[in-house]
C-alpha cells in the first residue's frame, strides 16, 4: 500500500479529506460501557524515567504528537494516549515493560497501525509503544531462504530486500506499505497469497520477545526443525500484542518466482466463482499462487472513489487469479488455456490475462485498494469472516435485505481461496442504531454457518464480546489462564482479544 508515486498522492487526498472532517468520538464515550482498568496516571516522574532510557526525541508526549498513534487506520476508535515510546532495541523494550508493569501502566504495542479491529491504538491513555524504530535486518540466508529481522521492519522493504537474493516474503497484504513484520506476527495476517504459502504460524521459524515483566524470550531459532519441548513462539503469533512485544523474527522465504501472470475475469453468479476456483486448483496446480474474489459493489468504489479503470466491462462479481513459477511460457500457456476453457464452458463472460508489471498492478490495486476506496463512503462496520466455502457469499445478500437504506454499500470482496469474506458495510457517518441491526445478527448467522467471527484481522478491540461466536467457553478460560500467567497485572494491550 502506498508505495508507488500514484498511490503516494491518493494517500496525501485521503489525509486531506480526513483532516477537514471532525476527529472520531472517543472510544470511552462511544463504548461507554467500558470502564479504564485500575492502572496508574501517566506522571512527570515516569515520563522522565522514559526520557532518561530513550532520550528526548524517542519520547513523545505532545498532544498533537501523539495523535495520529491514537487513532486507528479506519477511523473506528480513538484513545487519548499522551505518551508515545520508540525504542531501538529489545533490552530497551525490556525496561519500558519491567518499568509500567512495576508502576502499573498499561501498554499498547503498534507497528504499522494498519490494523483492522482497533486493535492497535489505546482505548483510554495505556503509554503507546511503538515498534517504529527497531526496523534493522539482521540477515538474509539466500540457501537456506531464511530471513532474521527486527520487528519493526516495513513489510514491503523486506519484500524488496529479499528480492535482492531471489527470494520473497511469504505474505502479500494491501498494507505492506505501512504495516510492519511484529504487527503482521502478532495479528496472523493473512492476505493474498495464503493460498499458496500458508500462514505465519507455519512461515515463522522464530521469535523473540518481551513479557510483561520485561523478561525476554529468546525463541529466536533459525532451524526449520526443531520438537524441543513446547512450541512457544506460537504464543505470540496472532495474540495481538496481549501476551508480550514480539521484537525480532525469524521467517522462511520461497524463492522468488521467475515468471508471474494475473487474470482478470468477470463472472454472472457466485457459483460461476465456485466453479471457476475448482477448475483453477486443478487445471493451474502447483502455480497458482492468488484467487480472490470481488464483488459489483466492490469494484465500484475503487471506480468511484480512486477513479481506478477496469480492463472488462461491468458484471456482478470478479475474481483475480495470479500464477507463479519459473517457466515463463509453460505458465502463461497454461493459464491462457485455463482462460480458453472457463470461457468457453460459460463460467467467466469475460476476462483478460497479463504479464506486463504496469496491467499487473493496475488489476492488483482493484482488488488491493477496496479497504482504502471505501473510507470515501463514511463510516465503516468491518467484518473479517470465514465461512464453508458453499456459504461463502451468503451473508451479503442477508445483510442488504436487513439494512435496506440505512446502508450506503454493502460489499463482499476477499479471499474466496480461503473462506474468507470480507463483509463491509458503509454509512455517511457512525450510528448506534444501525451497529445494533448489525451486531449480534451478523455474528450469529456465521456461527449457525459454522464459520469464524475473525478469520484474519484479529479480535482486537471491536471483537472480544462475540468471540464466544468461534470459541468454546473451556478455550476462552484456558486462554484467560495463560493470560494472567504470561501478564499477571493486565498491562499488555488492556481491553483486547479476551472477554472483559
Ligand atoms: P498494528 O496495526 O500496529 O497492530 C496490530 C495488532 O498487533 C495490535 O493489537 C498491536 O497491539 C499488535 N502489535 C503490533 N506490533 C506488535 C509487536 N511488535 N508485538 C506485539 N504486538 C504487536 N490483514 C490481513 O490479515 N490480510 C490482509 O489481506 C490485510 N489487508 C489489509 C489491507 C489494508 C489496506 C489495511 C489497512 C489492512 C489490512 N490488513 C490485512 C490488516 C493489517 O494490515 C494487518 O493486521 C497487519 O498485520 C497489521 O500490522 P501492523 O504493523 O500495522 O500492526
Ligand atoms: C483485504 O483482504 C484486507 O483486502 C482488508 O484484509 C479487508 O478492509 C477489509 O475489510
Ligand atoms: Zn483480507
Amino acid at each position: 500500500m502506498f508505495s508507488s508515486l500514484n498511490r503516494a498522492r491518493s494517500l496525501l487526498s485521503l489525509i486531506r479529506y480526513y483532516s477537514s472532517e471532525v476527529l472520531p468520538q472517543l472510544t470511552k464515550d462511544r463504548y461507554p460501557n467500558i470502564k479504564r482498568g485500575n492502572y496508574a496516571v501517566l506522571t512527570q516522574d515516569h515520563l522522565q524515567y522514559f526520557v532518561d532510557l530513550l532520550g528526548r526525541n524517542r519520547v513523545l508526549n505532545d498532544p498533537s504528537d501523539c495523535e495520529t498513534y491514537n487513532i486507528d487506520f479506519i477511523k473506528s476508535v480513538r484513545g487519548y494516549s499522551q505518551c508515545v515510546l520508540k525504542p531501538q532495541t529489545t533490552e530497551e523494550v525490556s525496561k519500558i515493560l519491567s518499568f509500567c508493569d512495576e508502576h502499573r501502566l498499561a501498554v499498547c504495542p503498534q507497528g504499522g497501525n494498519t490494523g483492522l479491529v482497533g486493535g492497535s491504538v489505546p482505548v483510554f491513555d495505556e503509554v503507546i509503544l511503538s515498534t517504529t524504530l527497531m526496523n534493522k535486518i539482521i540477515s538474509i540466508d539466500d540457501i537456506s531462504g531464511v530471513l532474521v529481522c527486527e520487528a519493526g521492519c516495513i513489510l514491503e522493504e523486506l519484500e524488496h530486500a529479499l528480492g535482492e537474493q531471489g527470494l520473497m516474503m511469504p505474505l502479500d497484504l494491501g498494507a505492506k506499505g505501512s504495516c510492519r513484520i511484529g504487527g503482521n506476527v502478532s495479528t496472523n495476517a493473512g492476505g493474498l497469497r495464503l493460498i499458496r504459502y500458508g500462514n505465519l504460524h507455519g512461515n515463522v521459524l522464530g521469535v523473540e520477545a518481551v513479557k510483561a515483566n520485561g523478561q525476554i524470550i529468546d525463541c529466536l531459532s533459525t532451524l526449520k526443525k526443531d520438537n524441543t519441548g513446547y512450541h512457544l513462539k506460537h504464543l505470540f503469533i496472532g495474540s495481538e500484542g496481549t501476551l508480550g512485544v514480539v521484537t525480532k523474527v525469524v521467517i522462511h522465504c520461497p524463492q522468488k518466482p521467475t515468471s508471474l501472470s494475473l487474470a482478470f475475469f468477470g463472472l454472472e453468479s457466485f457459483d460461476n466463482i465456485l466453479s471457476t476456483f475448482k477448475r483453477a486448483k486443478k487445471e493451474l496446480g502447483e502455480i497458482l499462487s492468488s484467487c480472490e474474489m470481488l464483488d459489483a459493489q466492490s469494484l465500484n468504489v475503487v471506480k468511484t472513489h480512486l477513479k481506478l479503470k477496469s480492463p472488462i466491462d461491468d458484471y456482478p462479481y470478479y475474481m483475480v487469479i495470479e500464477t507463479s513459477g519459473s517457466n515463463e511460457q509453460h505458465d502463461e500457456e497454461k493459464l491462457n488455456r485455463f482462460l480458453e476453457g472457463v470461457m468457453g464452458d460459460g463460467l467467466v463472460m469475460d476476462g483478460t490475462v497479463t504479464n506486463e508489471p504496469g496491467k499487473m498492478r493496475s488489476i492488483w490495486d482493484l482488488r488491493e485498494r477496496i479497504t482504502e476506496a471505501l473510507m470515501y463512503d463514511g463510516y465503516l462496520y468491518k467484518y473479517d469472516i470465514s465461512l464453508p466455502i458453499k456459504d461463502f457469499y451468503s451473508l451479503i445478500p442477508k445483510m442488504i435485505e436487513r439494512l435496506g437504506s440505512d446502508a450506503t454499500r454493502i460489499s463482499g470482496y476477499g479471499h474466496i481461496g480461503d473462506g474468507n469474506i470480507h463483509l463491509n458495510i458503509s454509512v455517511p457517518k457512525f450510528r448506534q442504531d444501525v451497529l445494533k441491526k448489525i451486531e449480534p445478527y451478523v455474528y450469529e448467522l456465521t456461527s449457525q454457518l459454522k464459520g469464524s467471527v475473525s478469520a484474519e484481522h484479529g479480535v482486537g478491540f471491536r471483537k472480544p464480546p462475540y468471540i464466544h461466536y468461534s470459541k468454546s467457553q473451556n478455550s476462552i478460560d484456558l486462554m484467560k489462564d495463560l493470560k494472567k500467567m504470561m501478564d499477571p497485572n493486565n498491562i499488555l494491550n488492556p481491553y483486547k482479544v479476551l472477554p472483559f
